[in-house]
């Protein structure tokens, strides 16, 4: 029997756990709630992934764009092209949830929350932060105290630090960065196995959100999941396809069909690491980039540009904030706006990492962390498309890098019909 559960996809056992959990939510009614306890105890999983995922995965990041600097013109651009698109992919969301304002269907304070997470949202909001606090308050002074208080933002002070300070040690460096890259590696393979908990977890949210929010819920729900999909086909449609035909001047259809296979495989297993051979071949084989070019920038963007990732996380943190009727200001739309960006370089390019980031977000702006109990039983269908747009944003900027940089066959790629 456990070796029949582990035969089926997660991704299929995921979506299995959805439909059921809300099936017996809607049957059960508020009684539903008594197996929330099973939800709660993924949550607490996910977020002990936090700390440890941001640390080792950020400071990994930061190190290694000490071969961006090896790689001078391809480097600077590729890493100029993912801090602008990654920008524009947070407004994105920002834009949509704003104008949407796809929370407000759900009535946040009439859920049986931790008051004390309501409370907190609401001081935050009374406390009139000045500008000296919040500069000491990012300052990491005792990096022990932050990472036991999950304090996201000193922490990616103290990991950007970190990973400045292997740069500037060069080779004395070294041991210190393997020791970064290979807790980035342990820790990806943790939150796989934490990741096995989330159809028991989907299975209970789903039941309790049904059971005790009702229809309008799953209708709020389900406005999130196509706003995620809409964000994430403007990305591609506009932003990708723009680069492709005014950066790189070259065919977007031509583009689109030698990333096929790309494409169903990120959608698939919703992780950019797993299509990450298949994204490499692709690229190669039917956009005719060269191996330098492509093995560089689609290895990088595969762990730092997750444009897909950074649009949900600024749609999402809207969406808690509009169900526990949080006032968001324009310094928090900002402060949004470069968290997400700093999440989205550090999620791993695995299933569930964007769900793990929004810890950092919301911490930033007062949204109760309780919105993560709220969104994780729809995750796995949004993550699927997320990991496409950023599987795709890989493509799209070594496609533009290496036409800019002379790097690309544009025969190979046009003739692509073996795709
Ligand atoms: N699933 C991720 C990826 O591999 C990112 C995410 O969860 O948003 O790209």
């Amino acid at each position: 029997m456990v070796a029949g559960w582990f035969a089926i996809p997660l991704w299929q056992r995921v979506i299995g756990a959805l439909i059921l959990g809300i099936i017996v939510g809607y049957v059960w009614g508020p009684g539903a709630e008594s197996i929330k306890i099973i939800g709660d105890i993924f949550i607490a999983f996910i977020k002990m992934l936090v700390v440890p995922l941001i640390f080792f995965s950020l400071v990994a990041g930061v190190a290694s764009i000490g071969d961006l600097r090896k790689l001078g013109s391809v480097g600077w651009r590729a890493l100029l092209i993912f801090v602008v698109t990654g920008q524009m992919a947070v407004w994105l969301g920002l834009g949509i949830g704003t104008f949407v304002q796809p929370g407000s269907g759900i009535d946040g304070a009439s859920m049986s929350l931790d008051q004390g997470a309501l409370d907190r949202a609401q001081s935050r909001q009374e406390e009139a932060v000045t500008v000296q606090q919040m500069i000491l308050e990012i300052v990491p002074s005792s990096p022990v105290q932050v990472m036991a208080d999950v304090n996201v933002l000193p922490l990616i002070v103290f990991s950007l630090l970190i990973g400045i300070g292997i740069l500037m040690a060069k080779e004395d460096g070294e041991p210190v960065l393997k020791i970064f890259e290979s807790g980035s590696v342990v820790m990806q393979k943790v939150t796989m196995v934490v990741m096995e908990l989330t159809p028991f977890g989907v299975f209970a949210l789903m039941a309790w959100v049904a059971g005790t929010l009702g229809v309008e819920a799953l209708q709020a729900l389900g406005i999130l999941v196509f706003l995620n999909y809409l964000g994430c086909l403007l990305i591609i449609g506009l932003i990708y396809a723009g680069m492709i035909k005014f950066i790189a001047k070259l065919p977007v259809i031509d583009f689109f069909r030698g990333i096929v296979d790309a494409i169903a495989v990120s959608y698939s297993t919703a992780s950019s690491n797993a299509t990450l051979p298949v994204t490499l071949r692709c690229a190669e084989r039917n956009l005719g980039i060269s191996n330098s070019v492509a093995s560089f920038v689609i290895a990088l963007g595969a762990t730092i540009n997750m444009n897909g990732t950074a649009m949900y996380l600024g749609l999402a943190t809207l969406f808690g904030a509009q169900a526990f009727g949080v006032q968001l200001d324009m310094a928090d739309y900002i402060t949004i706006s470069v968290l997400g960006t700093l999440g989205a370089i550090g999620a791993a390019g695995i299933p569930g990492s964007g769900l793990i980031m929004m810890v950092l977000v919301f911490s930033a702006v007062g949204v109760p962390l309780e919105t993560i109990a709220l969104v994780a039983g729809i995750d796995r269908i949004m993550d699927m498309m997320r990991t496409t747009t950023n599987v795709s944003g890989d493509a799209a900027v070594a496609t533009t890098v290496a036409s800019l940089t002379g790097e690309i066959d544009r025969a190979e790629m046009i003739s692509a019909d073996d795709v």
